[in-house]
């Protein structure tokens, strides 16, 4: 047996972690043959600790072979000691009345103290994917932080792998294809209803994508569906998404952890000048990883549809960028 790795999941008591935990603990994540020590953080709040400790009761009862220990914090500087996987779920949500600013600040509350600790505690190779919205600024917000302690900004990613799995989706049923069949899906920008969808350069079953459907659907159809899918879960389900979440957050980390065999993978990260998106921002781009790193895949053609879209989701996050710039200092 491999020497257990120890991996972070803060908000674990929360409604994504009910079903993250579970994967995590069952090797979907790092694979059948990689023990885990699951490091679980939650809010110092008793009721929340005790309903955590009742799904570490469930995960006990599961009786995982690959699960070699369960912790549980409410601090991260315990709770992230020595980790090597962090996903950060745990966030504060919008509140009545509150302002996008305020959303942000009280986030940059929690993000920036955990990117601290990051840098602080955990192992130096350490791979965090933050999946609390806002996720590409709060990340930002957490990398910033880590990089004064050491760690390397490209360590702290935001999530958009359920958008993109959104995309591949929709195109299948739309195509009549398996989404195995799908390559080259593109979410660039922030994981918000300005993220831009881009089917492009996609091919199914080898060609191209755009040779098989119409652009009227692209812009009317395709493109508001993914963004908009999150709210449209909540309308159905009363909840927002939460398996699905768990499960994007699961290949997010998977691949960069163990490759993504060539394949083309949508993941927040800084920008650093690619497609002429300027650092400062961790914005989606098209990756492949591959030796547990990731590369901003080159060289491709932007046209003017997509990089009216590309722009608009820059300046939000930009704009995100101007209402937390005081906690980057
Ligand atoms: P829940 O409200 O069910 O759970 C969140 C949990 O986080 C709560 O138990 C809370 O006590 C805990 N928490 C808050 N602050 C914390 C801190 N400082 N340390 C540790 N734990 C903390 O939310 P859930 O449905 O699980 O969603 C979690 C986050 O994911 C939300 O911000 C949500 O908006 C976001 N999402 C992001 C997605 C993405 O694609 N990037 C998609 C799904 C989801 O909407």
């Amino acid at each position: 047996m491999k020497k257990p790795v120890k991996v972070a999941i803060t908000g674990a008591a929360g409604q994504i972690a009910y079903s993250l935990i579970f994967r995590v603990a069952s090797g979907s994540l790092l694979g059948p043959d990689q023990p885990v020590i699951l490091q679980l953080l939650e809010v110092p709040v008793p009721e929340v600790l005790e309903k955590l400790k009742g799904t570490v009761m469930e995960v006990d009862d599961c009786a995982f072979p690959l699960v070699h220990s369960i912790e549980i914090h409410s601090d991260p500087m315990s709770g992230f000691e020595g980790t090597d996987y962090a996903l950060l779920v745990g966030a504060r949500p919008r509140g009545p009345g509150m302002e996008r600013k305020d959303l942000l600040t009280a986030n940059g509350g929690i993000f920036g103290p955990q990117g601290k600790a990051l840098a602080a505690k955990a192992s130096k190779d350490v791979r965090a994917l933050v999946v609390g919205n806002p996720a590409n600024t709060n990340a930002l917000i957490a990398a910033t932080a880590a990089a004064k302690g050491g760690l390397d900004p490209k360590q702290i990613h935001a999530m958009v792998r359920l958008d993109h799995n959104r995309a591949v989706s929709q195109l299948a049923t739309k195509t009549g294809v398996h989404g195995n069949d799908i390559e080259k899906v593109i979410i660039w920008g922030n994981h918000s209803s300005t993220q831009y969808p881009d089917i492009s350069h996609t091919t199914v079953g080898g060609k191209a994508a755009k040779s098989l459907v119409d652009q009227a659907w692209v812009e009317k159809d395709f493109i508001p569906t993914v963004q908009q899918r999150g709210a449209a879960i909540i309308k159905a389900r009363g909840l927002s998404s939460a398996a699905s979440a768990a499960s994007a957050a699961v290949d997010h980390v998977r691949d960069w952890a163990l490759g993504s065999n060539g394949k083309w993978v949508s993941m927040g990260v800084p920008s650093d000048g690619s497609y002429g998106i300027k650092p400062g921002i961790v914005y989606g781009y098209p990756c492949i990883c591959k030796n547990g790193q990731y590369e901003i895949v080159q060289g491709l053609s932007v046209d003017e549809f997509s990089r009216a879209r590309m722009t608009v989701t820059e300046n939000e996050l930009r704009e995100e960028r101007a209402a937390i710039e005081d906690l980057l200092a």
